[in-house]
C-alpha cells in the first residue's frame, strides 16, 4: 500500500507531459477536454500481505524454541517458508550450504527468469534472527518486503529489461556470513553481471527514520525518488554503514543501496520534527530483545519500504520503467 499522494510538483509535471488533448468532431460548440492516461505505474505493494509473512515468521519462532537464529529449527523453518511461497509463484529457488558460516546453514536464491542474464539487480535481507526473540523487525520485515515484492513480480510477469535476483541471507548476525560466501562463490565474470545490490535491514521501526544506503548514489536514485515523492527527506544510512549484507558486495565493487528504519541509536529532535516519533529514544527500542514481535513493527513504515521496493524494481528492471510513482493510500 501506498502513504499519500505525490508532491503537487511532481503530479503537475507529469499530467502535463502526458496530456493529450482531444478535438472534438461532432460538434464545434462543444468544449475541448482532456485526457490525462495514468503513468505506467509500479505495483502498490499491499502491506497487509506483508504483515502476514511476518505473522508466520513469528509462529515459526513460537513453534521452534522461540528464536530463528542461523542454524536452528526456526530458522530452517523460515528458509522452508519462503522457498515454498516463491516455488508456488514460479520461481526456481537454489539453497546455498553456507560452509564458512559459524552455523552452518543456507541462503535462499530466487531469481525471475525474464531479461539479459548478464545485466542482474539483486534486492537481499537476512533471513535469520538473534536467539533472544522471533526478530520480526530484525529483520522478518526485509524478508518479508522482498518475498511480497517477488510475488507480485510473479504475477504480474512485466517485459523486463535486467534480470531481478532476490536473496535471503543467513547468519547475517554472526558476521555478514552468508552475504559474504555468496559474494565469494561468484567468478569473476559473475559479480560483473551484478550491476547494482539493495539492501533491506529493519525496515518496520516503531520510531522510524527513514535512511537509505549511499543515499547520494545513482544507484539509491529509485529509492530515493519514491521517498522524495511521500515527502519523506530522507538522510544517509550512517548508523547501518559496514553492519549489514550490503557490506560484502560493497566490498566486492559492486554498487549497492538500500532502505532502513533505524535500529538502537536515538532519534534526535531535528529527526522527530520531521519523522514524527520520540526524540532521544531508540529508533526500534525492541532491537536484540525478546519483545521484537508483530508488535514492533509500523505497518506505515513497512508499506512505505515495500512500495518503495516495487517502484525500484519496476524503474532498474521493467521495460517502460521510467515514471514517477501513482499515489494510491492503501
Ligand atoms: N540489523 C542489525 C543486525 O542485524 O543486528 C545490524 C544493523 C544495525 C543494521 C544498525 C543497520 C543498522
Ligand atoms: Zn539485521
Amino acid at each position: 500500500m501506498r502513504g499519500r499522494t505525490l508532491t503537487a510538483a511532481l503530479v503537475l509535471a507529469v499530467a502535463t507531459a502526458l496530456t493529450v488533448p482531444i478535438t472534438p468532431s461532432a460538434s464545434a460548440s462543444a468544449p475541448s477536454r482532456t485526457v490525462t492516461p495514468a503513468p505506467l505505474a509500479a505495483p502498490d505493494i499491499a502491506v497487509a500481505n506483508v504483515q502476514a509473512h511476518l505473522t508466520q515468521f513469528q509462529a515459526i519462532a513460537q513453534q521452534n524454541g522461540g528464536h530463528r537464529r542461523a542454524g536452528s529449527a526456526g530458522y530452517t523453518a523460515s528458509v522452508a517458508y519462503v522457498k515454498g511461497r516463491l516455488q508456488a509463484a514460479g520461481y526456481t529457488v537454489t539453497e546455498q550450504v553456507c560452509t564458512s558460516c559459524v552455523y552452518r546453514s543456507n541462503n535462499l536464491i530466487a531469481e525471475w527468469p525474464a531479461g539479459p542474464t548478464d545485466q542482474v539487480v539483486m534486492f537481499g535481507a537476512h533471513l535469520d534472527g538473534v536467539s533472544s526473540g522471533p526478530g520480526i523487525n530484525d529483520n522478518a520485515s526485509g524478508s518479508a518486503v522482498l518475498l511480497e515484492n517477488a510475488l507480485v513480480l510473479a504475477q504480474q510477469r512485466p517485459t523486463m529489461t535486467k534480470r531481478v535476483r532476490f536473496a535471503w541471507w543467513t547468519d547475517e548476525e554472526q558476521g555478514l556470513n552468508g552475504s559474504e560466501f555468496y559474494v565469494r562463490s561468484l567468478s569473476a565474470a559473475q559479480r560483473g553481471y551484478v550491476k547494482g545490490y539493495y539492501n533491506f535491514d529493519m525496515v518496520g521501526s516503531t520510531n522510524a527514520g527513514y535512511f537509505i544506503n549511499r543515499i547520494t548514489s545513482t544507484t539509491a536514485a529509485p529509492l530515493k525518488a519514491y521517498w522524495d515523492s511521500l515527502g519523506l527527506q530522507p538522510e544517509e544510512n550512517r548508523e547501518g554503514q559496514g553492519r549489514s549484507d550490503d557490506y560484502p558486495f560493497q566490498q566486492a565493487g559492486i554498487p549497492t543501496s538500500g532502505y532502513a528504519a533505524g535500529a538502537s541509536a536515538r532519534k534526535t529532535s531535528t529527526q522527530a520534527a520531521k519523522w514524527g516519533g520520540t526524540s532521544g529514544a531508540s529508533y526500534d527500542p525492541c532491537y536484540h530483545r525478546s519483545c521484537d514481535t508483530t508488535s514492533n513493527v509500523s505497518a506505515t513504515v513497512l508499506n512505505r519500504n515495500a512500495d518503495g521496493i516495487a517502484y525500484a524494481i519496476w524503474q532498474l528492471a521493467v521495460s517502460g520503467g521510467t515514471s514517477v510513482p501513482a499515489s494510491s493510500t492503501t
